[in-house]
């Protein structure tokens, strides 16, 4: 059962071969799958060959291979975690209960719309970084983009998977529907908001995939641990790739970092407010970047949906969605006669207010999520101390530039300081990267295509993948 199928047109280990009316729709689906990777998916690059790792098996040891592969015959599989014998569900009204196999009749609306927003986003982020390979840094960035790309194509394999065995009808034209909205379109928009953003460039790139993907982690760290063993399983395997595109996102801001602090060192430059004498070496200014940074965490805050949601406790109750590593927290996991503390506004600022923690699942997920991200912070900062630079980035307050939430009715600064919408828009040039910023950077974007060559503004990266030397031709570009 664990075995993964190879020999099958989807890759699988779920015993598809048994099932003679899922193998047809999902074999239905596929051309459509094809015709949007092609339209939708990455522009140019669709014959080259690009070393891709595939995974062959789900134990956490040797799941992957690496190859050449070009991306339209790469083998997006469905694989799911192994089945855990005697599984209970752990949280929520059915605790204790058998974890459900099929979907529980009363919930169906709640799964299936859980399932229909995960799958949303991955086909977005494919739309979001179509453009991406022709300003490649490098082959071993370039090679790093298609891996993502084809993982999230993966994802959404996973989701229409769930959809299409477990929701009859509906489920088929939901997986219609995945392929029909597209990422930042006027009519069809995807559902999320940060998945209608733009992503013109690398910073943009490696920022979302440290800021955003890291919310993919924590929403699926949460669904691993549902009552619908399906999902829970699905969701589990995914992480193992989730790891590859949080550690493409950290790594590349560290290497700009790390290209802007050589820089400085070299050319004695030690104002870091001074973006000039950087960007006259063709590198990206520490002022932008925490610009920069200030943008994407704060559109991915909104991921998280209401602080304080009903819908978030009604999915906790059914055993649907649990918190962040839900078995390991250390309480009755059932939250009937617990308060959370969250943020909120009151009298004009920002306070903690203790709130029954059903329905501040949400708040506190964010709250695991912000942690995260504190520690890549740190990892960046290390960066700026091992140069003796005296400055550091941060992430900005909770409550900046929301648009969902306790706080999307306010004006924040980075500080957290709650101001007036005038004011607000006087200063938000001091916190967000202006369009000359944003030109700039778009200016650095020209393609890197020799191997072991990096483009002015990004340091190469301290090891290959798989082992590789550094001058390792990732990508062989067709000719
Ligand atoms: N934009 O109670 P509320 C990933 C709507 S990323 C627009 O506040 P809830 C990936 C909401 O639909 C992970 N609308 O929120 C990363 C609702 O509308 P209705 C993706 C929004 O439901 C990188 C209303 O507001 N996975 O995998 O508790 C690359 C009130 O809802 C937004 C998931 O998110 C928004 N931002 O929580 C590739 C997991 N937020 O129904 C991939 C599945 C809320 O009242 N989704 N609304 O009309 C969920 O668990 C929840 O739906 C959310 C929202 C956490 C998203
Ligand atoms: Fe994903
Ligand atoms: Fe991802």
């Amino acid at each position: 059962m664990s075995e993964v199928d190879y020999t099958a047109l989807i890759p699988n280990n779920v015993d598809l071969a048994s099932d003679a009316q899922l193998k047809r729709a999902l074999e239905a689906w596929y051309p459509k799958y094809i015709d949007w990777w092609k339209s939708k998916g990455p522009v140019g690059f669709q014959d080259s060959e690009v070393y891709l790792r595939t995974a062959v098996g789900v134990d956490a040891e040797g799941w992957a291979k690496f190859g050449y592969v070009k991306m339209p015959e790469y083998r997006w599989g469905i694989l799911l975690a192994p089945q855990e014998a005697g599984r209970t569900i752990a949280f929520g009204q059915h605790k204790g209960e058998p974890v459900w196999q099929d979907v529980p009749g009363e919930y169906r609306a709640m799964l299936r719309r859980l399932v229909v927003i995960q799958g949303d986003t991955e086909p977005a982020s494919v739309e979001q970084q179509r453009f991406l390979g022709q300003t490649a840094p490098s082959l071993y960035d370039m090679r790093n983009l298609f891996q993502v790309n084809v993982e999230e194509g993966r994802h959404l394999w996973a989701m229409v998977y769930l959809l299409q065995k477990y929701f009859g009808r509906d489920g088929r034209e939901e997986a219609e529907d995945l392929l029909k909205r597209t990422s930042g379109d006027a009519d069809k928009p995807r559902i999320l908001g940060a998945f209608n953003e733009a992503t013109p460039d690398w910073l943009s790139f490696f920022m979302f995939t440290t800021f955003t993907d890291r919310d993919g982690k924590m929403q699926l760290e949460s669904l691993a641990s549902s009552g619908f063993d399906p999902l829970a399983r699905t969701t589990r395997f995914m992480l193992t790739e989730e790891g590859h595109h949080m550690f493409v996102g950290r790594t590349g801001v560290e290497r700009v970092i790390q290209q802007t602090c050589e820089v400085m060192t070299e050319n004695g430059i030690t104002d870091p407010t001074d973006k000039e004498a950087v960007r006259k070496h063709g590198a990206i200014d520490l002022a932008t970047m925490q610009k920069k940074i200030n943008f994407h965490y704060s559109v991915t805050l909104d991921l998280f949906g209401a602080e304080i949601s009903t819908n978030a406790a009604n999915s906790f109750n059914a055993g649907l969605k649990g918190r962040f590593r839900e078995v390991r927290i250390d309480d009755d996991h059932q939250l009937e006669n617990d308060t959370y503390p969250v943020a909120r506004v009151v009298d004009g600022e920002v306070q903690i207010v203790d709130t029954p923690a059903l329905s501040a699942i949400n708040a506190r997920l964010c709250d695991d999520y912000m942690d995260d991200c504190e520690k890549v912070m740190k990892r960046w900062n290390r960066v700026l101390q091992t140069h003796g630079l005296d400055y550091s980035l941060s992430l900005p307050h909770r409550a900046f530039r929301r648009a969902v939430g306790e706080f999307s009715d306010v004006y924040a600064t980075v500080a957290g300081e709650i101001v007036s919408e005038t004011e607000w828009h006087e200063r938000k040039d001091e916190w967000l990267a202006s369009d000359a910023d944003l030109e700039y950077i778009l200016s650095l974007m020209q393609s890197e295509t020799s191997p072991g060559k990096y483009a002015s503004w990004i340091a190469a990266p301290r090891a290959g993948i798989n082992g590789q030397p550094g001058d390792f031709e990732y990508v062989k570009l067709a000719a």
